[in-house]
């Protein structure tokens, strides 16, 4: 494997991970907070990151790369509101998009079309991530300050039709 893109994929590894972590603090502040379907949904998008995480790091070592299991900081684990923390979300995925075209960007420099190929279930991925993202935020958006919203919000958002239900 080539050294560059070993190491881009390492970082991969811990934006994932990262991610799950991030995620599961969400899913914990929703619970503590009466959010019982936001908790769910959290739940699950934590897991589905820590399985793209092992996913890279099982594709970096049968390519005979090494992969690193990375020590990550705390995740944040306060939220003002259902919105902040739709945004938090959504700034995740955004972030996790970026350096996934990086390092498409690199194997195209570098000519690493079987690294290329690989990365594109990921490409997919935060399409659909970041379209679920969105459109969360924005039925917030438009449910407000309004209690009652938030009852039903919470109460639908696991069967919620989502532009890209995340899978
Ligand atoms: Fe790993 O799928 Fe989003 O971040």
């Amino acid at each position: 494997m080539i050294p560059e893109i070993e190491k881009l994929l390492n970082e991969q590894v811990k934006y994932e991970a990262k991610a799950s972590a991030q995620y599961l603090s969400m899913a914990s502040w929703a619970d503590t907070n009466g959010y019982n379907g936001v908790a769910d949904f959290f739940y699950t998008q934590s897991e589905e990151e820590r399985v793209h995480m092992i996913k890279l790091v099982k594709f970096i070592n049968e390519r005979s790369g090494k992969a690193i299991v990375p020590a990550i900081d705390k995740p944040r684990d306060d939220f003002k509101s259902l919105t902040d923390l739709f945004e938090t979300f959504l700034e995740s995925e955004e972030f996790v998009t970026a350096k996934i075209n990086n390092i498409i960007y690199e194997c195209l420099q570098l000519k690493d079309y079987n690294v290329h190929n690989f990365m594109q279930w990921y490409v997919a991925e935060q399409l659909e991530e970041e379209a679920t993202a969105r459109t969360l935020l924005d039925k917030l958006k438009i449910i407000g300050e309004d209690k009652s919203g938030h009852y039903l919000f919470d109460r639908d958002i696991n069967t919620m039709q989502t532009t890209g239900q995340a899978n």
